[in-house]
């Protein structure tokens, strides 16, 4: 076993976590993960090491359903997770949520127009990762897929959601290591490497941290 400290990424089915991985590899090519047009490419919870990465990469599997048919085994993944967090948070020293931005808006309605008593997943998953003390970035990703516009109006509107959850988000630009009651966020692009350097920065700073 390896005695770096380990970054964690997690989020939704195809929302950009191997992505995102790959992306912060020195060595991109020997990636070996699978990348995916469709939910499920990564269904092992296994360690990523590069030598000239200072830190391993957790890439989870994404949980939530998209079918029914799915159900099942979005269910056993998301166990899966559990008790993976429970045993090994200790080794995270940075965790990264990502989320689709495309997805939030329907997300959030889903759970507003017909309970306000259930939690969007998003949010639960942010509240579970909390208990056990793991710093956390927000990344929206593929804002390369919406206008300014869009961007600018669906942000206010999680940001907004995440408030009522008393989640209390703040965009990282605007973040300080110590508030550990805030919990940045930052917009990002895979594709258009959008924002990619201050996630390394981010990521350096807790790692010094260590
Ligand atoms: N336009 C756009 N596409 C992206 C971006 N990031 C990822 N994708 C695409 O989204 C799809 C899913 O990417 P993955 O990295 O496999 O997603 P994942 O979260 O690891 O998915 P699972 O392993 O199934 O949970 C792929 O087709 C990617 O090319 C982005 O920033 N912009
Ligand atoms: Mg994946």
């Amino acid at each position: 076993m390896s005695q770096k400290p380990s970054l964690l990424i997690i989020g939704n089915s195809n929302v950009g976590k191997s992505s995102i991985t790959k992306l912060l590899m020195p060595n991109p090519r020997s990636f070996k993960g699978k990348i995916g047009k469709t939910p499920g490419s990564t269904l092992l919870i296994k360690s990523i090491s590069q030598e000239n990465l200072p830190y391993n990469i957790v890439d989870l599997p994404g949980f939530g359903y998209v079918s029914q048919s799915s159900r099942r085994r979005a269910e056993h993944i998301k166990k899966q997770i559990v008790i993976h967090i429970e045993k090994h948070y200790e080794d995270y020293f940075f965790g990264l949520v990502v989320i689709n931005i495309l997805r939030i808006e329907d997300e959030l309605k889903k759970y507003f127009i017909k309970n306000k008593r259930t939690i969007p997943l998003s949010f639960e998953l942010i509240q579970f990762l909390g208990e056990f003390q793991i710093p956390l970035l927000i990344i929206l990703n593929k804002i390369d897929k919406v206008s300014n516009f869009d961007k600018n109006k669906i942000i206010s509107l999680f940001v907004n959601s995440a408030k009522e959850y008393g989640l209390n988000l703040i965009h990282l630009d605007d973040f300080i290591l110590s508030e550990q009651s805030k919990l940045p966020y930052l917009e990002f692009s895979v594709l258009k490497k959008q924002n990619l350097q201050k996630l390394n920065g981010i990521i350096r700073k807790y790692l010094k941290k260590v």
